[in-house]
């Protein structure tokens, strides 16, 4: 009987992405894009807990600098496809503040006209493709949408979102396949924030170590500070190059945390509070932002002051305008069930 040969170790196809330097301006935009997100985020909360919100509710608080890092590398040819945690993708995406909280309410004015709510919105306009209930359902949707870039040839590439939790589903597995056979212009950015529901990604996941779990198909997989603005902006980058030059797709696993529950109904008892408040004192990713301005210099206080008031303005618009707007009108049930391709 013929030896079997022992495999090499596997070799890790991960590397550290240096983070991009970046001017004041720069950073400041990032400061604001994150604070709208945060604060809009913390008043949806506010309104669930009113009762003005209804159903589920996944907040996107402390993951903020994936979404803007990710967007600040994109052009506008760029598709965005993520799962149920989805407000935060939405406004980096540049969507409407009040017709993703109007959609929240219930509200005529809203992004389905009241009919869909927090994971049922979608945007042609801005590129925004949802919005999935379903974990792991947007990982085959989004190869699609980058099948259609390469068969259109128009430059653009797909951002596909999934979480920890999703990276266990098997149609993750097959996209990965066709994406790699075919050299599809798709970024698969795993929003690894340690738990999928009450579960953490250990005792989850046989392997950890998610950006390696293309390796099977040659899909480069890159493990990501995901707290940290400018470190996502420059493996977004390199990411997007690769799948605009024809060298297909990547893996982004983005080292994120939560910390809010999974959704508003979430008790939390599989972790600690000591566990949450060391990340937002350590980690957070606005803070961090902050920090590097504040090293600059140049910015003062009153100017940070005037940029939170400028943000909680927009947000208190939104919930206004969210809570005013009338509830859609009951023959528009039957509105919307099918529309034309
Ligand atoms: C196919 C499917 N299985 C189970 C669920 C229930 N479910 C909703 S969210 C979730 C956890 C997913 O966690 P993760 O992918 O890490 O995303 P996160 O909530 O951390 O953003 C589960 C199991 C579902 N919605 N769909
Ligand atoms: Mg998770």
């Amino acid at each position: 009987m013929a030896a079997t040969k022992r495999r090499p170790a596997q070799e890790k196809t991960s590397g550290a992405v240096a983070p991009a330097a970046a001017g004041k301006d720069e950073l400041l935009q990032y400061y604001r894009d994150m604070l709208l997100i945060r604060r809009f985020e913390e008043k949806a909360g506010q309104l669930y807990g009113m009762g003005l919100i209804g159903g589920f509710c996944h907040l996107y608080i402390g993951q903020e600098a994936v979404v803007v890092g990710m967007q600040s590398a994109q052009t506008p040819a760029d598709d965005v496809i993520t799962g149920y945690r989805d407000h935060g993708h939405m406004l980096a995406c540049g969507m409407d503040p009040r017709g993703v909280m109007a959609e929240l309410t219930g509200r005529r004015g809203g992004y389905s006209k009241g009919k869909g709510g927090s994971m049922h919105m979608f945007s042609r306009e801005k590129k925004f493709f949802g919005g999935h209930g379903i974990v792991g359902a947007q990982v085959s949707l989004g190869t699609g949408l980058g099948f259609a870039h390469r068969y259109k040839e128009d430059g653009g590439a797909s951002i596909t979102y999934f979480g920890d939790g999703a990276s266990n589903q098997g149609q993750v597995y097959e996209s990965f396949n066709m994406a790699a056979l075919w050299k599809l212009p798709v970024i698969y950015v795993i929003e690894n924030n340690k738990y999928g529901m009450g579960t953490s990604v250990q005792r989850a996941s046989a392997n950890a170590d998610l950006h390696l779990r293309g390796q099977a198909y040659g899909i480069p997989g890159f493990q990501v500070d995901g707290m940290d603005v400018l470190s996502v902006k420059a493996a977004a980058e390199e990411a997007l190059e690769r799948a605009r030059s024809g060298g297909g797709p990547t893996i982004l696993e983005m080292m994120t945390y939560r910390y809010r529950g999974h959704s508003m109904s979430d008790p939390a008892k599989y972790r600690s509070k000591e566990e949450v408040a060391k990340m937002r004192e350590t980690h957070d990713p606005i803070d961090l932002v902050r920090k590097k301005i504040d090293a600059i210099g140049g910015v003062s206080e009153d100017d940070f002051k005037a940029i939170d008031k400028e943000i909680r303005g927009i947000v208190n618009d939104a919930a206004e305008f969210a809570q005013q707007s009338p509830e859609p009108d009951p023959s528009e049930l039957y509105t919307d069930v099918l529309i034309e391709a």
